[in-house]
C-alpha cells in the first residue's frame, strides 16, 4: 500500500456519552431524553438500556490507557448535557462539569487531543418536557450551556463540535420515531432541524469568544449515485442529496435552503418558521466542518414516492451487520464535493466505522478481518483525496469500543476495542492494532 497521511494529521477514535458512560443518575446527573426512551418498553432491540453501557463514567482512566497503548493522537467524545444541566436551564451540576475536566486532563497527559461534541442527542428530559428541540427556548438553552462549558473548558480542548448528525435528531427522533424523543410527526421534524442549525450557529460565537481554537458541526452525508445515467435518475439522485445533505450544508455555507426541497416542504405544509436573523445566524463562520461517512446510496427516479420520488436501488457487494453497504470510494467522492461545493477551511472525518459480528478465538483475540479491511480501504480513499488538495486535517474511527448502538441496544458492535459487556473486559482487536500501525508508521 503507497497510501499514506501527511505529517501532523489527526488520526483518532469517537464516542458519545449515552453510549458509553452508564452511570445515568450518578453525582447529580438530570435525566435524558435518552434514559427515558430506552427505559420505555419496546423501543430498544432485547430491552437494553445506557444504563451501565461500558461504564466508562468508572473506567475513563483505564479507557485513556488504552487510548494511549492504541497511540491515537485524538480522541472525539460528548458531554451528557443533563450532567451539566440536570433539570433545564437553571441550576449548574459543577460535579458534571468537573467529570469532564478531568477526562480533558488525563487526555492531554497522554498526549491526546480532546475533541468535543455538546449535543450527541441526548438532551434534558426536562427540556423535552418544554418543547424539546421544538422550541425556541432549547435553543437559548443550548446556547447557555455552550457557553459554560466552553467557559470551563476550552482552555484545554482545541476542537468543539456543537452537534452531531441533525438530520438523524430531527428525522429519526421526531418524524420516524425510532430515536429519542420517539415522535411521528414529519413537521415537527423540519422544525426541530431549523432549530438545531440556529442553535449551532449562535453557540459559535460563544464557544470562541471562550478562547476555543476551532468549532464546528458534524454532518452525516451518504453519497448519491443514480442507479442508471438516465436524466430522471441523475435528477432524482440529486434530489434525495439536496434533502439529506443540501438542506443542512446549504444555509450553513450561507445559500439559504434548497429551493426544491423548500417547495416541497411548503406543498406539505412542514416547511419551519423562520424567525428574522435565522439564516444569519446559521451561515456563521465556523473554522472546520466534520463529515460522518459510513455508506452510499444508490437511487432511482420512482414517481410515487414520497416525497422525493426517489426510491433506493440494493448493491451487489459486502454490506455491514447492521446492513450498510461497503464502499469505500464513497468517501473520497463525498470529500471532493463538499470541498468544491463548499470549501470549508478543514475537514475531519469524524466517524467512520463498521459493524461486524466479532468472535473471540481461542487465543482470546479478535481477527476482525472485514473491519480491518474497511478501515484500510476508507483510510485509502481519503488520503486520495487529501493528495488531491481536500483540507482533510483528521479522522476518527467509530467507535473507540463497542458500545450502546442506540435502538440496536448492544447488538451491533462497531468498536476497535472489544467490550464484554458482562465483565467489562476490554480486548484490542486486530483492527485496533491496524489503527495503531498506521498511527506509528504513517502508512494505511
Ligand atoms: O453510533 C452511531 C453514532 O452515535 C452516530 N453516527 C452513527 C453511529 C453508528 O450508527
Amino acid at each position: 500500500m503507497d497510501h499514506v497521511f501527511p505529517e501532523g494529521f489527526l488520526l483518532g477514535a469517537a464516542t458519545a456519552a449515552y453510549q458509553i458512560e452508564g452511570a445515568p443518575d450518578e453525582d447529580g446527573k438530570g435525566t435524558s431524553i435518552w434514559d427515558t426512551f430506552a427505559h420505555t418498553p419496546g423501543k430498544i432491540r432485547n430491552g437494553e438500556t445506557g444504563d451501565v453501557a461500558c461504564d466508562h463514567y468508572h473506567r475513563w482512566r483505564k479507557d485513556i490507557a488504552l487510548m494511549r497503548e492504541l497511540g491515537l493522537r485524538t480522541y472525539r467524545f460528548s458531554v451528557s448535557w443533563p450532567r451539566i444541566f440536570p433539570e433545564d436551564v437553571g441550576r449548574v451540576n459543577q460535579a458534571g462539569i468537573d467529570f469532564y475536566s478531568r477526562l480533558v486532563d488525563g487526555l492531554l497527559e497522554a498526549g491526546i487531543i480532546p475533541a468535543l461534541t455538546l449535543f450527541h442527542w441526548d438532551l434534558p428530559q426536562a427540556l423535552q418536557d418544554r418543547g424539546g428541540w421544538a422550541s425556541r427556548e432549547t435553543i437559548d438553552a443550548f446556547v447557555r450551556y455552550a457557553d459554560l462549558l466552553s467557559r470551563a473548558l476550552a482552555d484545554r480542548v482545541p476542537i468543539w463540535i456543537t452537534h452531531n448528525e441533525p438530520s438523524v435528531v430531527a428525522t429519526d427522533g421526531h418524524a420516524v420515531g425510532e430515536h429519542a424523543p420517539g415522535l411521528t410527526d414529519p413537521a415537527l421534524a423540519v422544525q426541530v432541524a431549523h432549530n438545531l442549525l440556529v442553535s449551532h450557529g449562535l453557540a459559535v460565537a460563544e464557544i470562541r469568544s471562550n478562547g476555543a481554537q476551532k468549532v464546528g458541526l458534524t454532518i452525516n452525508v451518504w453519497p448519491q449515485a443514480p442507479a442508471t445515467e438516465s436524466p430522471e435518475d441523475v435528477a432524482a439522485a440529486e434530489r434525495q442529496y439536496a434533502a439529506e445533505a443540501g438542506w443542512f450544508l446549504d444555509p450553513l455555507y450561507g445559500k439559504g435552503y434548497p429551493s426544491e426541497i423548500m417547495a416541497t416542504y411548503e406543498r406539505k405544509g412542514w416547511a419551519p418558521v423562520i424567525a428574522d436573523g435565522d439564516m444569519e445566524a446559521i451561515a456563521a463562520r465556523t473554522d472546520f466542518l466534520g463529515l460522518n461517512y459510513y455508506s452510499r446510496s444508490v437511487v432511482r427516479d420512482a414517481p410515487d414516492e414520497e416525497p422525493w420520488h426517489a426510491s433506493g436501488v440494493d448493491e451487489e457487494g459486502e454490506y455491514t451487520d447492521i446492513g450498510w453497504f461497503v464502499y469505500p470510494a464513497g468517501i473520497y467522492d463525498l470529500l471532493t464535493r463538499v470541498h468544491a461545493d463548499y470549501a470549508p477551511p478543514e475537514l475531519y472525518i469524524t466517524e467512520n466505522g463498521a459493524a461486524f459480528t466479532d468472535v473471540m478465538t481461542s487465543d482470546g483475540q479478535i481477527h476482525d478481518e472485514r473491519r480491518t479491511a474497511y478501515l484500510q480501504g476508507h483510510f485509502a480513499a481519503a488520503a486520495r483525496a487529501i493528495a488531491e488538495g481536500v483540507p482533510l486535517r483528521g479522522y476518527y474511527v467509530w467507535s473507540l469500543m463497542d458500545n450502546f448502538e442506540w435502538a440496536e441496544g448492544y447488538s451491533k458492535r462497531f468498536g476497535l476495542i472489544h467490550v464484554d459487556f458482562d465483565t467489562q473486559i476490554r480486548t484490542i482487536k486486530d483492527s485496533g492494532r491496524y489503527v495503531q500501525s498506521v498511527i506509528r508508521e504513517g502508512k494505511i
